[in-house]
Formats: C-alpha cells, sequence, structure tokens
C-alpha cells in the first residue's frame, strides 16, 4: 500500500468561522492587537506563585491550532511542573550554558548577549511554575496510526510557538524563550523519541516583583527597516 492511498480524500467544506468586520473596526482591532502585544517582554525573573494548569491547558490549545507542514501538526509540548524534573532540566542547561559562555559561543555572541546579561546561572528553571519543553517531530503516526514523515517543521514548530506565547501573553502571564545550547538533554529528562528535535525551553509563570527587563530588548526595529511595500508610498 503506497502512503497517498493512506490519506484521507480531499474533502471541502464551507468557510466555518469567518466574520468580516467593517474597516473601522479591523483597524482598531489591529491596532488593539498591536497595542497589546508590544507590551509582551522576555523575562528572566520569576514569581513561584502557582498558574493553574487549565490556563496552560487552554494556551497550548490555541497553539495547536497554527498552520503546518500538510497539516500534520508535528509538535509536542512536553509541560514540566514537576519539581524533580526543573531541578534536572536546570543542571543540566546550566551546565551547558558553563560551557557556553566560558568559551564555545565565542567572542563575538559574546559580544551580542552582553546588552542583555544574561549568564550561566538559571534558576528561573526552578522558581517558575511552568517549563514548557517545545519538540519539533520529524515522523509522527497519523489519525489512522501510521508512521508517516513531517514537512517543514521548524517553520511549523516555530509559528506554533508564537501563537503559545501570544495565548500566555493574552492570559496575563510572563514568558522567557529559553534556549538552552545544546539542549539534547530535554529530550532525554521529557521521554521523547529520539528522532524528537527540541526547538526551545519556554518558561512561564508570574513576573516577580522585582522583575527587570534590558532596556536593550526595548530598542524594536521601525516597520520601514522591517518592510517593503510594492508599490512604495
Ligand atoms: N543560551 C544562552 C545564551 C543566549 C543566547 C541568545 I541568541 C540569547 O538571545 C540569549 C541567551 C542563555 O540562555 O544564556
Amino acid at each position: 500500500m503506497t502512503a497517498s492511498s493512506n490519506s484521507p480524500a480531499y474533502s471541502p467544506i464551507p468557510l466555518p468561522d469567518y466574520r468580516e468586520k467593517p474597516l473601522s473596526q479591523m483597524r482598531a482591532d489591529a491596532t488593539a492587537f498591536y497595542e497589546e502585544i508590544r507590551t509582551r517582554h522576555t523575562i528572566r525573573e520569576f514569581s513561584d506563585r502557582p498558574v493553574p494548569r487549565d490556563i496552560i491547558e487552554t494556551c497550548l490549545r490555541a497553539a495547536g491550532t497554527a498552520p503546518s507542514g500538510a497539516n500534520h501538526q508535528p509538535w509536542h509540548f512536553a509541560v514540566i511542573g514537576d519539581t524533580d524534573m526543573k531541578r534536572k532540566i536546570r543542571h543540566a542547561a546550566e551546565e551547558e550554558e558553563r560551557a557556553f559562555y566560558a568559551g564555545r559561543a565565542g567572542d563575538e555572541w559574546i559580544k551580542a548577549l552582553a546588552p542583555l546579561g544574561t549568564d550561566d546561572s538559571k534558576p528561573f528553571l526552578e522558581i517558575a511554575p511552568w517549563l514548557i519543553c517545545i519538540f519539533g517531530e520529524r515522523k509522527s503516526k497519523s489519525t489512522d496510526g501510521e508512521m508517516r514523515k513531517n514537512y517543514y517543521v521548524p517553520e511549523s514548530v516555530s509559528i506554533a510557538t508564537g501563537f503559545l506565547i501570544a495565548a500566555l501573553h493574552r492570559a496575563g502571564l510572563a514568558t522567557l524563550t529559553h534556549t538552552p545550547s545544546p539542549m539534547g538533554f530535554l529530550g532525554e529528562i521529557c521521554g521523547r523519541p529520539a528522532q524528537d528535535k527540541p526547538y526551545l525551553l519556554l518558561v512561564t509563570g508570574y513576573p516577580a516583583q522585582d522583575a527587570t527587563i534590558p532596556q536593550h530588548a526595548t530598542l524594536k526595529r521601525a516597520l520601514g527597516d522591517i518592510a517593503t511595500f510594492f508599490p512604495a508610498g
């Protein structure tokens, strides 16, 4: 049997939930989203206040609606609230970071990080209530249980991660996109299959009372610098 013979048949349905908005509403909503998302800041000082699991679940459902290659949804979110696992992750991450900051990064990278004030100490990995380890599945099971290859895995995972960060922010939670490098240890600690690739460790919770952000992080490129319109003007 060929792989394609296992795919469900093409079966279009009417667009189920699109609602056109008047232009005035479109402008107001576009602006409101921009005003809201621009108040998202990556933080590294978290409170240990608990966050109910159902809120994280709803944000993950939002992430799961992201577009993906062939709609294979090649992502897995390992959600860690367990104290013991958080300690293991912190220790493994700090071990990698020590090597990174002690020379593996190279001078240029260390220089680029200077305005962020980061170092090899990662206490937030034990303090924050939830660590979301985000994996890309190079292969995964279809609904009929067949293992199949996935497509555009990094793109799909990144889009879903963007949805997740926006959803957590909308819910009132702070986030940190943490990338211990390399992060192969996450697959082992989370019991993921060897072919899964860890992409990101998303830390979430309330910010600490005295949380700060680097001034440098507030500098965002202007629209004219990140976009070109055709025709111009
Ligand atoms: N993973 C390291 C270094 C680091 C790298 C980048 I690129 C950043 O934007 C921030 C940090 C760390 O987490 O400290």
